[in-house]
């Protein structure tokens, strides 16, 4: 896992100091679960050029347009890939969406270190992601506290019950469920349904991965999803913004 070296090195190069001190660090953010519980629709929609399931999805579009485009049609939130090795994101694309819109941005990202906290905050990010595989319980505890401390929100991403479990307390906003399994790659809409009342009413419901249709919405709702998140449905289009406006009506 050489997401540690990544950060070693991001480190020794812009000093947490340095971020701290940027413009968009000292700035106020958009709540992506205050919006998702007033939302008839919940889409975040997200920012993916490509993934390790389906290699390449999108190269050819401008950020600053897709992220302009998710705002036209009515989202609720923007996630944007910020990992560069499996999906060709990076942070200058987190901070041209954040010039772009003024939608709540998600950090799409590996997390395992404060660092990335920060670094999300001063690139314009007012969501960060947890993912419950690759924490603990006390690194969950210390990430999510510090991203409440800065007013971002915590998306706790889960596959099984047993993350589930690991995950819960106070200072996670919304709890995610990926339909896709992070070391197969199948996805299953089912992982949803299945984990749904096991969640707790107190945090807003995220669906994630594998939603191609309002269909597939409109099956998940009854389950308490209030969060709907969709990456290539819309980004296998030439124009991501259009194609989510469809699932906005
Ligand atoms: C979007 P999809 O199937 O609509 O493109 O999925 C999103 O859920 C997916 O990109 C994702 C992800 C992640 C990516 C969910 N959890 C963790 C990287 C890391």
């Amino acid at each position: 896992f050489d997401k540690k070296k990544e950060v070693v090195l991001r480190k020794s190069i812009i000093p947490m100091s340095q971020l701290e001190s940027s413009v968009l660090f000292d700035r106020d953010t958009f709540s992506l679960s205050d919006r998702l519980r007033q939302s008839t629709y919940g889409i975040i929609a997200e920012h993916k050029r490509r993934s390790p399931s389906k290699s390449i999805i999108n190269q050819d579009l401008n950020i600053q347009d897709v992220a302009s485009g998710y705002e036209d049609a009515g989202v609720c939130g923007m996630s944007v890939l910020t990992d560069g090795k499996y999906f060709g994101g990076s942070l200058d694309d987190l901070i041209v969406a954040r010039a772009s819109c003024n939608l709540p941005l998600l950090r799409k990202e590996f997390i395992i270190d404060d660092y990335q906290i920060i670094e999300a905050k001063a690139y314009g990010a007012d969501v960060i992601l947890l993912i419950a595989a690759i924490l603990t319980r006390t690194e969950i505890k210390q990430f999510s506290e510090l991203a409440k401390s800065l007013n971002l929100n915590v998306l706790l991403e889960v596959h099984n019950e047993e993350e589930l479990h690991k995950s819960i307390m106070p200072s996670i906003d919304m709890l995610g469920v990926n339909n896709r399994d992070l070391k197969t790659f199948t996805v299953s809409l089912e992982t949803s349904k299945l984990l749904s009342d096991k969640i707790p009413d107190e945090f807003v419901k995220v669906s994630e991965s594998g939603i191609s249709s309002v269909a597939a919405i409109k099956e998940l709702r009854p389950y308490g999803y209030k969060g709907f998140l969709i990456g290539e449905n819309f980004m296998k289009t030439d124009n991501p913004g259009q194609e989510a406006t469809n699932f906005i009506k």
